[in-house]
């Protein structure tokens, strides 16, 4: 992570002369520079004491400024790692994307960590997940994604092993894996709900533990019905941003039915 140059602070200089309070007017700079994409999200704003010596301002100012725009969102604050640009990736609530093809289709470059790549017997309950017999074999994936480096989440699926072509067809992209085999996911349904990280999920996803997550349990199916991934993620909370487009539903009358 890059820190925020020296010559975009000053940028956040407030007017001394002007009736408004010096920590709104620079709260109003840094969000302006955020909002203009001038300064890269992730970057860190230097130290306490450089912000004062830049724009010429107390640590009172500073520390007010940042706790405004922490409020509204636009920044991060961690104790150990310091004060950053945040942004949420706006993910949409209805269509059916990877990981990888979403962070590509952002702009950026996906990684993945393996936590774990076997082929073994299913539990009873993932035997029940995806619809198969209990000798069939199945595949457990468990990842770290990360965009840019930066590790946004953790998931570990679980695919009936015949819909791939083996273990090592999945390098980077299970969607690309299953649709080379001919079993794409078209249809599926996802479950969204807030949680506190664990030690071990904030170690992997460089949070605090304690921080919101949002776990996810995914059932994707190919369009003959036949259960495809059993998913269950935990995405990064101040990261992730869900969108589900709404449509009034015209109201039925008894006539209608
Ligand atoms: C997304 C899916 C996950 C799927 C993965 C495939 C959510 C919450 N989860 O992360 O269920 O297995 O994409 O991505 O969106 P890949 O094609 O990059 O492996």
């Amino acid at each position: 992570m890059n820190i925020v140059p020296a010559a975009k602070i000053e940028k956040m200089r407030p007017d001394f002369g002007a009736s408004q309070p010096l920590y709104v007017q620079i709260a109003d700079r840094l969000r302006d520079l955020i909002i203009k994409g001038e300064v890269s999200v992730g970057d860190t704003l230097p130290s306490e004491r450089s912000l004062q010596d830049l724009t010429g301002t107390s640590r009172v100012t500073i520390r007010k400024a940042i706790s405004q725009l922490v409020s509204e969102g636009f920044l991060l604050s961690r104790r150990g790692v310091g004060t950053s640009i945040a942004a949420h990736i706006e993910q949409s609530g209805e269509r059916l994307t990877g990981f990888t093809s979403d962070a590509v289709d952002r702009g950026e470059k996906p990684g993945t960590f393996w936590l774990h790549k076997v082929a073994a017997k299913p539990t009873s309950h993932e035997a029940q997940m995806l619809e198969i017999a209990s000798n069939e074999l199945v595949l457990r994936l468990g990842r770290v994604r990360l965009a840019n480096k930066e590790p946004l989440a953790i998931e570990h699926a679980v695919v009936p092993a015949d819909l791939v072509d083996g273990l090592h067809a999945i390098e980077s992209s299970l969607y690309d894996a299953l649709g080379v085999a001919g079993n794409a996911p078209i249809t599926g349904t996802q479950k969204i709900g807030a949680s506190d990280a664990t030690a071990i999920e904030a170690g992997l996803l460089a949070i605090s533990e304690g921080d919101s997550v949002l776990r996810i349990e995914r059932h994707t199916y190919r369009a003959d019905g036949r259960a495809v991934e059993y998913t269950r993620s935990v995405y990064r909370a101040d990261r992730y941003l869900f969108v589900s487009e709404l449509r009034r539903e015209p109201k039925r009358t008894p006539l209608s039915d």
